[in-house]
């Protein structure tokens, strides 16, 4: 397999256009990141650290990931490196603290509690993934407060640890509890929940019966990380998933080893 592996990580989803979370309502320093054709313009984050809200726009479909590099890493080479490196290698330059899809006229928001730190912006392409720029968080801290949520979602390795119930229009609080990378990925289904549940756990990803599009509520994140976000999600069942798999899980998606629960939106 020489695809990125976020492909095989949004397995479940790739087939299907993905909704974006919407805005987060809260307190917070407010920043932006344009992506354009290779490139990207950061604006917001000379604020200082601390509670961020950061949207992403492009002007094309992009699939994203962030990384905060470790202090004393080389930028540059990491630039260099990030082409070969899978998302589980990356983790020995940084964390992935944030990603997610973006399309032109529907940004990804989420909520972020910035280290001051360098971060790198990368994005995902069929057969490649590549730099489009970073921007430093300085150690300046703002003061903002936790944008408040509705509900808090923890990923762990191999379960999530979620209230059987979500709020539609609610704030999640989406937290990596594990030591390993994590998505949360949210789908209404057709259907008996169960069923879609069990062809989860089976890696039966094309075989269940989606109502509408999955919500990538959060994407690749490591492991420590804190994301807020607010999916548009319509009342009904969910499947709740993380189709993700790496050398630590023996290429196993998460799901089939029991990252994939039911849910009710109300
Ligand atoms: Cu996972």
């Amino acid at each position: 397999m020489h695809l990125p592996l976020i492909r095989i990580a949004t397995a479940a989803a790739a087939a299907l256009a993905m909704s974006v979370p919407a805005a987060v309502a809260a307190p917070a320093n407010q920043a932006t990141i344009d992506i354009d054709d290779q490139n990207m313009t950061a604006n917001g984050f000379a604020a200082g650290s601390g509670w961020t809200r950061v949207t992403i726009n492009a002007d094309r479909p992009v699939d994203f990931g962030i990384v905060a590099l470790k202090p004393g890493k080389d930028t540059g080479g990491f630039a260099n490196a990030i082409g070969k490196l899978s998302p589980d290698r990356t983790e020995s330059w940084g964390d992935w603290v944030a990603g997610g899809s973006t399309r032109p006229g529907a940004p990804y928001v989420v909520a972020l509690d910035m280290d001051p730190a360098w971060y790198s912006v990368i994005v995902y392409e069929r057969k490649k993934q590549y730099q489009v720029g970073g921007f430093s968080v300085f150690d300046r801290p703002g003061g903002f407060e936790e944008p408040a949520s509705t509900s808090t979602i923890g990923l762990r390795d191999f379960r999530f640890d979620t209230p059987r119930t979500l709020d539609a229009g609610g704030t999640l609080k989406v937290v990596n509890q594990g030591r390993q990378i994590h998505e949360l990925v949210l789908a209404r289904v057709k259907g008996k929940p169960a069923a879609a549940v069990k062809l989860a756990k089976q890696g039966k990803f094309g075989k269940i019966r989606f109502a509408g599009q999955p919500s990538q509520a959060v994407g690749l994140v490591s492991g420590g990380t804190t994301n807020v976000v607010t999916p548009e999600l319509a009342k009904g069942r969910y499947l709740l998933v993380c189709a993700y798999g790496d050398a630590r899980s023996r290429n196993k998606p998460h799901a089939t080893l029991g990252m994939a629960q039911a849910i009710t939106v109300r």
